[in-house]
C-alpha cells in the first residue's frame, strides 16, 4: 500500500538568485516542476535535479495550471508573459512591483482568463526553504487562489495574505522595507558619530541592536494613536519635549563633524507639528505632515 499524496505542478518563470531558490524547494519537496529562463543556460543545474525545462514561457505556462513567476521587474513579467495563453491559469507574481503596477497587472490576467495574485517577499535567497530563517511572503489579490495553493506557496516561505486588493502585498512590503531604511539611516547617523573615536564599532552595534530592538515596540502604541484618532494616548515623551532636545543632536552632529542631513528633515517635521499642535501629544502626528 503506497501513501503517496500528488504534490501540486508548479510552473515557475524566472531563474534568478530569488527564482532558483524558490525552484530548490518546490524540487526537494517533490512538486513537479517546470521552468523557464531567458538565458537557458541557469536551468541547466535544475534539470539536473529533476526540473522540466520549457523551451518558452508560453510552453512554461502551458504545462501547469499554478504559474508562479520570479523576474526582475513588471516590465520584464510584461515581457516574458507577452506570448503566453493564461487562460484558466493561477498566475503567482512575486516579482517586485508597486502597488499600483500590481493592480495592473492583476486586472492584466483578469483580461486574459487567469486568476492573480501578487506577491511581495520579506526575504533574500538564503532564507528561502529555511523556515527557521522567518522569511515569509505577503500575498493579495485572488484569496481563492491564495486558499486553494496555499500548501504549495508555502513551500519556500511562509505566507501572509493581507487581501484581496492585489496592490496590499506590494504595499506592505514596502512599508516594511521603507520602514528598515529608517533604521538603516538612523545607524548610519550613530556609527557616523563614533566614527573618529576610540569606540569599537562592535561594542556600539551591539548596543544599538538592542535599543532598536528595545524601541520597535512603540509601533503598537502609534497604531493604537492612529485608531483611536487621540494622539495623546499613553504618551511618555511628549512633542514639545522631543522637539526641544533636538538641538543636542544637532550641535552633537556638528560637534563630531557629522553631516545632520539623515536627521534633519525628521526634526523639521516634528517642529512643524509642534507649531500647530499642543505639544502634549506623541510623534505620531508627523504622519499627517507625510500624507497629502
Ligand atoms: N534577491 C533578493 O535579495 C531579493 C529579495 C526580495 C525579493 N527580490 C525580488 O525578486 C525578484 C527576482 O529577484 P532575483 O534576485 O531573482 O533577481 P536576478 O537574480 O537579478 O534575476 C532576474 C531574473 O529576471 C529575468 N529577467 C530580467 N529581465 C527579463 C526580461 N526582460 N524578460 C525575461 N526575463 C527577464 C532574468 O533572466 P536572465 O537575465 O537570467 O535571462 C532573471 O531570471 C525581483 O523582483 C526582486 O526585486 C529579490
Amino acid at each position: 500500500e503506497h501513501n503517496l499524496v500528488e504534490k501540486t505542478p508548479v510552473t515557475l518563470l524566472g531563474l534568478g538568485a530569488m527564482g532558483t531558490a524558490l525552484a530548490r524547494t518546490w524540487l526537494s519537496a517533490g512538486h513537479p516542476l517546470t521552468v523557464w529562463n531567458r538565458t537557458p543556460a541557469r536551468a541547466i543545474a535544475l534539470a539536473a535535479e529533476g526540473a522540466q525545462v520549457a523551451d518558452s514561457a508560453a510552453e512554461a505556462v502551458a504545462a501547469n495550471r499554478l504559474v508562479i513567476v520570479c523576474l526582475l521587474d513588471d516590465a520584464s513579467v510584461e515581457e516574458a508573459l507577452a506570448g503566453t495563453d493564461l487562460a484558466g491559469r493561477d498566475v503567482a507574481n512575486l516579482t517586485t512591483s508597486t502597488p499600483a503596477q500590481a493592480r495592473a497587472r492583476a486586472e492584466w490576467a483578469r483580461e486574459r482568463g487567469a486568476r492573480y495574485l501578487d506577491g511581495g517577499i520579506m526575504a533574500v535567497p538564503p532564507m528561502i526553504g529555511v523556515p527557521e530563517a522567518g522569511g515569509y511572503v505577503f500575498y493579495s489579490g485572488s484569496q481563492e487562489l491564495f486558499e486553494q495553493h496555499q500548501e504549495t506557496l508555502a513551500v519556500p516561505a511562509g505566507t501572509t495574505y493581507v487581501g484581496e486588493d492585489a496592490g496590499f502585498a506590494a504595499l506592505h512590503d514596502v512599508a516594511l522595507l521603507s520602514a528598515m531604511y529608517g533604521m538603516f539611516a538612523g545607524a548610519a547617523h550613530a556609527f557616523a558619530l563614533i566614527r573618529n573615536e576610540d569606540i569599537d564599532p562592535a561594542a556600539l552595534a551591539r548596543l544599538l541592536a538592542d535599543w532598536l530592538a528595545a524601541m520597535a515596540p512603540t509601533v503598537h502604541q502609534t497604531a493604537d494613536q492612529l485608531r483611536s484618532g487621540d494622539y495623546t494616548k499613553g504618551v511618555v515623551s511628549n512633542l514639545a519635549m522631543q522637539v526641544a532636545g533636538t538641538p543636542t543632536f544637532l550641535s552633537t552632529a556638528e560637534q563630531q563633524g557629522v553631516s545632520p542631513e539623515l536627521l534633519s528633515p525628521y526634526f523639521e517635521l516634528m517642529r512643524r507639528r509642534l507649531a500647530e499642535s499642543s505639544g502634549e501629544e506623541d510623534l505620531t502626528g508627523v504622519i499627517d505632515l507625510l500624507v497629502h
